[in-house]
């Protein structure tokens, strides 16, 4: 019962001791290290911060973007005080996959490079003394892998890799490794749905825990009073004069779970719960029964030298800056945040669109690139995608599902991004993983997957699937662009007709315009600070056009680094903020619109 997803919370009878900090590190150039025993220590190493990507603290190219296992050790005491406890080793996430060793012993291995996974180890530790962990994690990607890509061997021998997806590849330790002390019969799972009608809400839960021990569930409001409570695994409780967990308006009950054994207290955990519905019906997408329009951004984790790492200061300044620009939500665009993240998402309001890591189902070498040519690829014609990545997709969206399921920001799964979806055994594949993902979240939320532009309205063989229409769209920037941009205006709402057609919300999930910060024309040119507004001016006024159009996410929040190459000037500059977190002139320009929107009850 060790892999729980529950996030690790200290209370009364659970500890938590954080790893943080420095470990030894060294990158296995010849990839010799599974082979020669580096699980049971090793030599000759660096030090490394965790969490971090390993990438940009390197000066050597070689070093930057080594394809294959790099190895990570540390020590630490296992309180002898913990010996009649379950002891935990919890990873945030290692970035591809990894396997852990502790004093020798394997203990765990993941797949999927963004979801926490853990291990169980009384069975390999001596409490009182020192442990050592090993941990050897790999960012190899490949046809069958979640997300994908492929990789080359060079004459001189080195591996060089070309992800199909237009974001750096960055990998190594990237999230919170914490050591677990869990009462040996413990709160295994805890999963909520909540609704709520004149006035009362209803928080209906399921327990998982072990042995026959009494459960009971108290809730509280968040000035600590005791608002409900029940006895039982699974069971129903209703809150009168309930406060809802609204879009930038959240309210959170602590929804505390304890296990007993007559008086005596097993365990005790806390889950933050918001009470909120959620539903799509005609054109419109519900939260708490009132039309809810999306403003926000697809967004990356991403900064300067931390790469992809976990870093609260870069967390914070972003929420900052989303309710400086009045967004109300964002995509974790292309691939599953931290927990931390998610967390804070529930506290402060924000809504989520919760994405897997199925990015780059699209055949080509920088499918960015062969997506604004219309070069059409071939993904799902390979048998192995539906035998084999298919599977590898089916874990990320469990896992996905298991670990968020109850944040109330989360109101959509995205199942995928920019798949080849104009492919029919794209169809057959996507009812698969649609019926799939169907069966697993309780409180049946609405599913969806981004639409890339080659798969217009009538050659998509997927959206029919989906119960909200989620568009990538680049009218203006790769196609139509500069001197052209009122063809693309006229293109782009002929599309959106015909999109709505459908009867479906539609919203943007992408449209942004390349923008050195700084760069300023008159008249305006592509790249320049003038054009990103331009670009999104006529942007807006398309959407506010369109009836059916129900939300809009600027691509992207923030510059982020992508591979190199001649469409990328050291990364992708359509952020509405730069890699270090100041307004373009775009952000000025969207906080404006967005301030005017009431994203709830919009559309009514
Ligand atoms: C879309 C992708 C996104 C890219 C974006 C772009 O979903 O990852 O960064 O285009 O080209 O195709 O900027």
């Amino acid at each position: 019962m060790t892999n729980s997803f529950l996030y690790p919370i200290e209370s009364k009878t659970r500890q938590v001791k954080d790893l943080c900090g420095l470990w030894k590190f060294k990158l296995d150039k010849h990839n010799e290290g599974r082979a020669a025993g580096w699980k049971d220590g090793l030599a000759g190493t660096i030090p490394m911060a965790v969490p971090s990507s390993y990438n940009d603290i390197f000066t050597q190219k070689e070093l930057r973007e080594h394809v294959g296992d790099v190895w990570y050790q540390t020590e630490t005491y296992i309180p002898k005080e913990w010996k009649d406890r379950e002891v935990v080793l919890r990873f945030g996430s290692a970035t591809h996959s990894a396997v852990v060793w502790v004093n020798g012993v394997q203990v765990a291995q993941h797949q999927g490079g963004y979801m926490p996974f853990s291990a169980r180890l009384n069975e390999v530790v001596t409490f009182g003394e020192r442990c050592r962990i090993v941990v050897v994690v790999n960012n190899e990607l490949s046809y069958t892998t979640i997300p994908t890509g492929v990789q080359k061997t060079l004459p001189n021998g080195r591996k060089v890799q070309s992800p199909f997806f237009d974001f750096f590849n960055y990998a190594g330790l990237h999230r919170p490794v914490k050591l677990l002390a869990l009462p040996k019969e413990h709160i295994h799972d805890i999963t909520v749905s909540t609704d709520f009608a004149d006035g009362e809400g209803k928080i209906r839960y399921d327990i998982t825990a072990a042995g026959e021990h009494s459960v009971n569930v108290e809730v509280f409001d968040e000035a600590g009073n005791q608002v409900a409570s029940a006895h039982g695994k699974t069971g129903e409780v209703a809150i009168k004069d309930v406060r809802l967990w609204e879009p930038g308006n959240a309210y959170l009950y602590d929804f505390k779970v304890t296990l007993a054994e007559g008086e005596e207290l097993l365990d005790e955990y806390v889950l933050p719960v918001g009470i909120r519905s959620v539903e799509v019906k005609g054109n419109r997408f519900f939260i708490n029964k009132k039309p809810f329009y999306f403003k926000g951004f697809g967004k990356h984790e991403d900064c300067a030298m931390h790469g992809r790492g976990y870093d609260p200061v870069v967390m914070l300044r972003d929420f900052e800056l989303l309710r400086w620009i009045h967004a109300n939500s964002v995509r974790t665009a292309h691939y599953p945040y931290s927990e931390e993240f998610m967390r804070l998402c529930d506290r402060e309001g924000l809504v989520v669109i919760d994405e897997t890591p199925a990015v780059g189902l699209f055949d080509q070498l920088m499918n960015f690139l062969g997506a604004g040519t219309g070069k059409q690829s071939r993904f799902f014609e390979r048998e192995i995608v539906h035998t084999e990545t298919i599977e590898n997709h089916k874990d990320a969206i469990r896992e996905l599902v298991l670990r968020d399921k109850n944040h109330p920001s989360v109101v959509m799964w995205c199942l995928a991004n920019e798949p080849d979806s104009s492919l029919a055994q794209a169809e057959d594949y996507f009812e698969k993983i649609f019926s799939y993902a169907r069966t697993l979240d309780v409180q049946k939320r609405p599913m969806t997957f981004t639409n890339i532009m080659v798969a217009p309205y009538g050659s998509c063989k997927v959206s029919h699937l989906s119960d909200v229409i989620c568009l990538n769209r680049y009218y203006g920037w790769y196609v139509n662009g500069g001197p052209d941009i009122d063809i693309a205006r006229e293109n782009f709402e002929k599309e959106l007709e015909q999109w709505s057609s459908t009867g479906k919300p539609i919203i943007l999930t992408e449209y942004g315009a390349d923008t050195m910060p700084g760069l300023h024309k008159l008249p305006s040119v592509m790249w320049s600070e003038e054009y990103q507004e331009e670009y999104l001016k006529m942007q807006h006024e398309v959407f506010d056009s369109c009836d059916s159009v129900v939300g809009e996410q600027m691509w992207n929040f923030a510059d982020f680094q992508t591979s190199e190459g001649i469409m990328r000037v050291d990364g992708n500059k359509k952020g509405a903020f730069t890699r270090d977190r100041q307004p373009k002139a775009a952000a000025y320009l969207l906080r404006e619109r967005w301030k005017k929107i009431d994203s709830r009850n919009y559309k009514a």
